[in-house]
């Protein structure tokens, strides 16, 4: 895109706050940024990159929860005003991609002005993906292939062998507090996401590009973040669902749209960027049981063969199956020993036992113990208690929505 844009970016936070912010950044320091950024307020092009990186750099300069907090509203205002730049020269992706990387890596002070502008830019690019492109779109649907006897071969030792997750069609409120919520039983609800728009136009590969495929959003690349080869990249959404394409028909290095509690940088995102699916999913009443609070609302994307190793976590959970099938197993909170957790306090909730190649002798008594399983389909929804164990792995390209929430008493803040 090269035209030039008659309009310019709106950015009130940052127009009343900006002396304020650099007066707080002088003080720790960063005259070379403040002046940098005086002159990209005044357009200096130049002025602005340097100042994006400057900040950049003392982001990076020791470990993340050291960074002195008004170094990333620094980096906020810089990358806002390469954004503004890029726009009125034209260039929306580079004006969004800025964007994105501000809410990403910047502060909270300037955040509701990154999401108006990503408001903005993203749709000035959707208006022309549409022009280019063409109303009509014939409907690019993923390749959804599935031979059960093939997939069992690739799942752990014992699946699909015990006692599998029951299943119940359109299950009241009532009945899911008392019979689930209240003893912290796992059930699988079918029929309670046929209102969804998600069901339909999540199976559309053009429907995602439209809406997000500028986005820049993290993933993950390798096995899975337990393994030492494992890295999070971050690229645009269209560049990921290519990769997906590429992941259905090879078998490249698996790229995985997903989220763990380890890295609250993209936990924020995640939540922000879903904003542009949102609109297509349902908070399903379940989620306001015990009368507490949404906690975050994670998206889980990726080709076949993805997994997440067996892990818990502190909340209440259910995991809506919008596309594709995943094979899910469960093991209850009370066998956290038997478990092996990791003992570092930042994988305690992960266990050590891999299951797709369980090592009796490190781990004695795994292969033994219960767990039920399932493989939630499309179209349903899976309770997972708080603290129950559970490993997951994609039999088809997979387009997962978790919500987790806490209990009114639980009061810890999340993304
Ligand atoms: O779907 C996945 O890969 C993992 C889901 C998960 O771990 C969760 O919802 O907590």
């Amino acid at each position: 895109m090269s035209t030039t844009s008659s309009a310019a970016l709106k950015t009130p936070v940052l127009d009343s706050y900006l002396p304020s912010l650099l007066n707080q950044i002088s003080e720790q320091g960063g005259y070379i940024f403040v002046s940098m950024a005086t002159q990209a307020a005044s357009g200096d092009t130049h002025a602005a990159e340097a100042a994006k990186e400057m900040a950049w750099e003392q982001l990076h300069c020791g470990p993340w929860h050291s960074v002195v907090p008004i170094w990333r509203d620094a980096y906020s205002i810089a990358c806002l005003h390469v954004a503004k730049n890029h726009y009125t020269s034209g260039e929306f992706k580079l004006a969004l991609r800025a964007l994105d990387m501000g809410l990403i890596m910047g502060g909270l002070t300037l955040r509701d002005d990154l999401n108006s502008c990503i408001e903005e830019v993203n749709s000035a690019l959707r208006r022309k993906y549409f022009i280019d492109n063409g109303e009509e779109r014939r409907k690019g649907e993923w390749c959804n292939d599935y031979e059960l006897m093939e997939v069992l071969e690739l799942l752990p030792v014992k699946s699909l062998s015990c006692k599998t997750v029951g299943k119940k069609r359109s299950l009241s409120l009532e009945g899911f507090l008392q019979e689930h919520f209240a003893s912290g039983s796992p059930v699988i609800i079918s029929d309670s996401m046929t209102h969804w728009p998600a069901t339909d136009r999540w199976n559309d590969m053009n429907y995602l590009k439209k809406i997000a495929g500028f986005r820049t959003v993290p993933v993950e690349v390798g096995k899975n973040y337990l393994c030492a080869d494992w890295k999070q990249e971050l690229i645009t959404f269209s560049e990921f669902l290519e990769r997906i394409q590429s992941n259905n028909r090879s078998s490249a290095e698996t790229t995985y749209l997903a989220q763990h509690q380890l890295f609250d940088q993209a936990c924020i995102l995640l939540y922000k960027w879903i904003k542009e699916l949102k609109q297509d999913i349902v908070i399903p009443d379940y989620c306001f049981a015990g009368g507490g609070e949404i906690r975050s609302l994670n998206a889980w994307f990726g080709p076949p063969g993805t997994v997440t190793p067996l892990h818990h976590d502190p909340h209440h959970n259910i995991l809506a199956q919008v596309v594709g099938k995943k094979y899910i197993r469960l093991y209850p909170a009370s066998l956290s020993e038997e478990l092996y957790p990791h003992t570092e306090s930042m994988l305690s909730n992960s266990s050590q036992v891999d299951l797709d190649n369980i090592d009796e002798k490190e781990f004695p008594g795994v292969s033994n113990l219960e767990f039920v399983d399932c493989i939630l389909e499309e179209g349903e929804m899976l309770y997972i208690p708080p603290k129950w164990w559970h490993y997951v792995r994609s039999l088809t390209t997979s387009f997962s929505v978790s919500f987790w929430w806490s209990e009114a008493t639980n009061s810890a803040e999340d993304c």
